[in-house]
């Protein structure tokens, strides 16, 4: 069972290959072309390609070369798509599956609004779940306790938002009038931001609030 967590970094670190290996192309291709295809100040150039006002160039359209750049791309999306769907259904993992509540998992409430952050530790004790004001920041400080399984049941009072527990990958929309959830391995001891990653609003970019795990 894995739910969040490792499968997250697994796949983080492909999606980010790639994307280091599809920047390089793309950006190296154009930044050749920016320079190489340059004309010197007051150069007069031959219309070498024909072009014509008002007229498109079919005369060097290349029909391989563009089933190519829509082929490829469209294999890498696809494979990046089907590397993606069992990670998915583990964010949606059915809780029977992880356990019992109150044993194996527990549950915590949150709720967004414009804008600020609801924390709801239900029934808890304080070692488990505890909401407090950072001395720091005097941002509200939802406080969990380390290695723990936890379940976040998310809504929202107004607008769509979406905590994003940005080192644990975990990340759901909080709907008006909806009950969604995330699953939350908390496996790390600090403090950490929860941000809002949703747009809600004038304030959506200070729409923060603190996770302080203790051990
Ligand atoms: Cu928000």
């Amino acid at each position: 069972m894995a739910v969040g967590g490792a499968s997250y970094n697994e796949l983080f670190e492909i999606f980010w290959n790639w994307s280091v290996f599809v920047g390089i192309i793309v950006f190296g291709w154009q930044l050749h072309h920016s320079f190489f295809y340059r004309s010197k100040e007051g150069e007069k150039l031959p219309n070498r390609d024909n072009l014509k006002v008002g007229e498109f160039p079919l005369h060097y359209h290349n029909g391989k070369l563009e089933a190519a750049w829509i082929i490829a791309p469209s294999i890498l999306i696809i494979y990046l798509t089907i590397l993606i769907i069992g990670p998915a259904s583990d964010v949606w993992e059915d809780p029977s599956v992880v356990g019992v509540e109150g044993v194996d998992y527990f549950e915590v409430g949150v709720t967004g609004h414009q804008w600020y952050w609801e924390f709801d530790c239900r029934e808890l004790s304080t070692d488990l779940c505890d909401v407090g004001v950072d001395t720091n920041t005097g941002l509200t400080t939802l406080i969990l306790k380390n290695n723990t399984m936890y379940r976040i049941d998310l809504t929202s009072s107004d607008v769509t938002h979406s905590p994003f527990f940005v080192q644990w990958g975990a990340k759901e929309d909080a709907i008006p009038g909806l009950q969604t959830a995330v699953w939350l391995p908390i496996d790390l001891t600090g403090k950490f931001f929860i941000d809002c990653a949703e747009f809600c609003g004038d304030d959506h970019a200070y729409m923060t609030a603190i996770l302080e795990v203790h051990e």
